[in-house]
């Protein structure tokens, strides 16, 4: 049988599950699997490394990782896989995720983290996908048919707005 897409979800905390479960969601739409995992860069930093050692070998296709304050999951992540590494600045700060941005994206050259939003996780399963679709054919119809709703949704919301204010 045919390897399914997969990615790995991992979070550095269960307080960050609430915003995740949306990049998982997504993951689901264009049909890959997910690995989902509470792994903290500090708490638990020698499980974060095995994790990401033998993800390639456990069929992981790409990394996402969400963590906010001092969040150094993504790039550790990063540093122990040749895979892919998306990183979810979380806004679970009283800094407004600006500390969780800075530490995702602000990586050293040689390790690359690709950083989406604070609170980004819905891109984040998106540009998994787009990445995942590059090996499996049969998310690429799924993403193109994602970008079309998209396109009627806002298609539909201009023509209400016009309508609105031709009434003003
Ligand atoms: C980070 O610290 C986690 O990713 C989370 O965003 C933040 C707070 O974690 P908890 O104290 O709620 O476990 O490591």
């Amino acid at each position: 049988m045919a390897k399914a897409p997969k990615a790995a979800v991992i979070m550095g905390s269960d307080s960050d599950f609430p915003v995740v479960k949306k990049c998982i969601v997504m993951l689901k739409k264009f049909g890959i699997e997910a690995d989902v995992r509470v792994i903290s860069a500090h708490r638990t930093p020698e499980i974060a490394a095995e994790y990401a050692k033998s993800a390639q070998e456990n069929g992981i296709d790409v990394v996402i990782a969400a963590a906010g304050k001092a969040a150094h999951l993504a790039g550790v992540l990063a540093a122990f896989t040749t895979l892919p590494v998306i990183g979810i600045p979380m806004k679970s700060s009283t800094l407004d995720g600006l500390d969780s941005l800075l530490s995702v994206v602000q990586m050293p050259k040689g390790i690359p983290v690709a950083t989406v939003a604070v609170d980004g996780a819905e891109n984040a399963g998106i540009l998994a996908a787009q990445i995942l679709a590059l090996k499996y054919e049969e998310i690429a119809p799924k993403l193109a048919a994602f970008k079309a709703d998209m396109t009627t949704e806002v298609q539909a919301k201009d023509e209400a707005l016009q309508k609105e204010v031709a009434t003003l």
